[in-house]
């Protein structure tokens, strides 16, 4: 089984939480409440092979620090998800793109896995960002781009799945990339959040409370 460190940066506000917990446990939550860091689980099949995700969501008012980089450090692919009704989340998406540049050895391990996410898509009526421009975007970064709506669910999975695909074929042709094997988790087939603020978010997880627990959740 693959096990898989993925990483969603954005501005804050740009529903970089709505978007994980929507495709986590199929809910949105309307109400805007900053993200401090959680790490989410859920294990999936994919092309009949099951893939173990840990992902973490960062917060998007927080400043680059030595603790981002480390994420960058351990991750193994990353979600960069601006709003299409702001002007400034995209424009912060490419700093988060440079950075991630900065610190992957990209000589050794060759582009990161990235998906380029233009969320909020159902407010078609507020968008100022076009989906040409991201497109050119993620163009120019040679990555995947997705327009989303956590709110409506357009295109949620597809982000994750595109993710979990580009990372299997690179460690398919870089064996030096390969993800560190399986570990063991305190709720091993869970499908959920399971941790906050940690040192390392994605060494240590401890049990989600047990009334947030979920069923194993493979989707086919
Ligand atoms: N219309 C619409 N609203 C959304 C969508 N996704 C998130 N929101 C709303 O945008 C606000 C912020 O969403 P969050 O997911 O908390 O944003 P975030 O990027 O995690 O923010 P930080 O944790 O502060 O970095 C909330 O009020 C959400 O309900 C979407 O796809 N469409
Ligand atoms: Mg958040």
């Amino acid at each position: 089984m693959g096990d898989y460190k993925i990483c969603i940066f954005g501005s804050g506000g740009v529903g970089k939480s709505c978007l994980v917990i929507q495709f986590v446990q199929g809910v949105f939550t309307p109400k805007y409440d900053p993200t401090i860091e959680d790490v989410y689980t859920k294990t999936l099949e994919i092309d009949e092979k099951q893939y173990s995700l840990e992902i973490l969501d960062t917060a998007g008012s927080d400043e680059f620090s030595s603790m981002r980089d480390l994420y960058v450090n351990s991750g193994h692919g990353f979600v960069l998800v601006y709003s299409i009704t702001s002007q400034a989340t995209f424009n912060d998406v490419q700093r988060h793109y440079s950075r991630i540049i900065d610190i992957k050895d990209i000589d050794t391990h060759g582009r990161p896995a990235i998906v380029l996410v233009g969320n909020k898509c159902d407010s078609e009526n507020e968008r100022v960002v076009s989906r040409e421009t991201g497109q050119e975007l993620a163009r120019k970064w040679n990555c995947a781009f997705l327009e989303t709506s956590a709110k409506d669910r357009t295109n949620v999975s597809e982000v994750f799945y595109d993710l979990v695909r580009q990372i299997a074929r690179k460690n398919q042709t870089s064996r030096s990339s390969q993800p560190s094997p399986p570990t063991t988790k305190k709720n091993p087939s869970g499908s959920g959040k399971v941790k906050e603020r940690d040192e390392n978010p994605f060494t240590s997880p401890t049990t989600k409370p047990e009334d947030k627990k979920k069923p194993c959740c493979v989707i086919l």
